[in-house]
């Protein structure tokens, strides 16, 4: 068991005070990392009291509490999963060989490409979210909206301090450039596209935990499963975190999904927005829009870099170890609709270089379970009305369907058709506006904004109206 130091500097487990060159570059980080937190991070609230809870451990029940804090002093640390005896290579060429504690040479490009790009997705989302706290539902959304905020901080902390152990200057220099680059930004925009799309309302924000934080939450699990123990060891703890993130944006879509049931019965025309809720198709727009951007995130379904990825051992399947007997991935193929001279033609295309497409097929599972919640929900309130996925081939700009355009079965279609139901099928300008109209905030406990249900439960065994921020 790794043992903590909660009172330092840098909260961790990772016994930095024993590598005092590390522990010297992190401590000059750390200023940077507050700067960038007191310029991109919430708009507002941040000398007031938040009930968040902190790491203060691995694993158990209680590896975390629960206290009112300021953002600015919230304790970002270093926290790593305990260290697996023996840990072995699970998957690729390097099969059964020791796991590294150390970056293989021939890897060390790689390896850092992939964990910038993990890295750089956690301060843009909180860039994203930064105008949220304004037009907060209740003061139970906008504690959990800035508890994902401090934890997507937290896993910034966690690959800076892969970068700043392992990778030397260069690593240093990248953790610079985390903080430079912006979400949205036109000159210094975020690496993943999902994270330069802006998210300036509350139905955005539920979509984005939803659908944005379980590609992490698929990403994070494929990396646990990496050779590189120190990479594996800190994204199996990151997990933790991230159920919560899911759990919001799930619950957040369901609580507007079932008011907006509610709004449609209680509508004589049974419209929702004359009521001042959000329409049902509505929701729908915006379920595909971010689907589909975060469909994206997975990159291309033909992949050599995966393959790559793969092959050296850094980046495996989801639940590789458990989930699968044969691991190395060779001579074995997956079907795949190539768009081939205006129609789809079904391919078998080497394994290794699927991976992408294995780990989005698993992820647009997980995404199923909850659709087919919602809808129950929706009809549980009397209202016959189906959420649903659009096709994983629709509004998507990366990968081999990017620059065709198909309806929301995946039917080829053409630009001109796509075009004329585009609004039909994605949020439009009106979409937004009319988003903006109705999220004024409402920042009285127990009191909650008209668009969207109550809770079943409050936070740490508190109740609904529990005073989450004290304004
Ligand atoms: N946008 O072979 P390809 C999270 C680039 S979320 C822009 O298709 P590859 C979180 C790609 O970089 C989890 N560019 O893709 C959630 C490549 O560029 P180069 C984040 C894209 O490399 C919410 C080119 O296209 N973690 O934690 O196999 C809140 C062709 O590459 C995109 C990770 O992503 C895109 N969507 O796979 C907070 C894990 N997709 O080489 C946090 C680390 C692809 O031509 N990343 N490209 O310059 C990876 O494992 C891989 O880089 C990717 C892409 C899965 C993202
Ligand atoms: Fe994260
Ligand atoms: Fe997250």
């Amino acid at each position: 068991m790794s043992t903590f130091d909660l009172h330092a500097k840098i909260p961790n487990n990772v016994d930095l005070a024993a590598d005092r060159r590390l522990q010297r570059a992190l401590e000059h980080w750390q200023p940077h990392y507050l700067s960038w937190w007191n310029e991109m991070g919430p708009d507002g609230f941040q000398d007031k009291d938040i009930y968040l809870r902190t790491a203060i451990g691995v694993s158990g029940d209680d590896w975390a509490q629960f206290d009112y804090v300021r953002m600015p002093d919230y304790r970002w640390g270093i926290f790593l999963a305990d260290q697996v005896p023996d840990r072995k290579v699970s998957f690729g060429d390097h099969l059964g060989q020791p796991a590294w504690q150390e970056v293989p040479g021939e890897h060390r490009t790689t390896l850092r490409r992939i964990i910038v790009t993990q890295g750089d997705t956690e301060p843009a989302s909180v860039e994203q979210q930064r105008r949220l706290g304004l037009t907060a539902p209740s003061l139970y959304d906008l504690r959990n909206l800035f508890q994902v905020n401090v934890e997507e901080g937290r896993h910034l902390w966690a690959m800076v301090y892969l970068l700043h152990s392992y990778f030397g200057a260069e690593g240093r220099d990248e953790a610079e450039e985390l903080l430079a680059r912006r979400a949205g930004d036109a000159d210094k925009p975020r690496i993943l596209d999902a994270f330069n799309q802006p998210c300036n309302d509350w139905l955005s924000f539920f979509c984005f935990t939803m659908f944005a934080d379980r590609d992490g939450k698929f990403q994070l699990a494929s990396l646990a499963e990496s050779g590189f123990d120190p990479l594996s060891r800190t994204c199996r703890f990151m997990l933790t975190e991230e159920a919560h993130h899911m759990f919001v944006g799930d619950t957040g879509l369901e609580r507007i999904l079932r008011r907006s049931a509610q709004l449609t019965r209680l509508d004589p025309a049974g419209d929702a927005r004359a009521q001042g809720g959000i329409d049902l198709p509505t929701i729908q727009r915006f379920i595909n829009f971010w689907f589909s951007y975060c469909l994206d995130l997975f990159g291309s379904e033909v992949s050599t870099n995966a393959s790559d990825f793969f092959a050296a051992g850094l980046k495996g399947r989801f639940n590789e170890e458990k989930r699968y007997t044969e691991h190395t991935a060779l001579n074995q193929t997956k079907t795949i609709w190539m768009p081939r001279a205006g129609q789809l033609v079904a391919e078998d295309i080497d394994l290794r270089n699927a991976m992408n497409e294995c780990l989005r097929e698993d992820y647009v599972d997980d995404c199923q379970n909850a659709i087919r919640r919602w809808s129950k929900a929706v009809q549980s309130e009397g209202v016959d009305f189906e959420v649903t996925l659009p096709n994983p081939r629709f509004h998507r700009h990366q990968g081999i369907y990017a620059g065709l355009t198909f309806d929301l079965r995946g039917n080829l279609i053409s630009q001109e058709e796509f075009d004329r139901r585009k609004a039909e099928w994605l949020p439009s300008t009106a979409d937004l506006e009319y988003l903006r109209s109705i999220m004024q905030p409402v920042y009285e406990p127990g009191r909650i904004a008209n668009w969207i249900a109550p809770p079943k439960k409050g936070i740490n065994n508190n109740e609904f109206a529990f005073e989450y921020v004290k304004l």
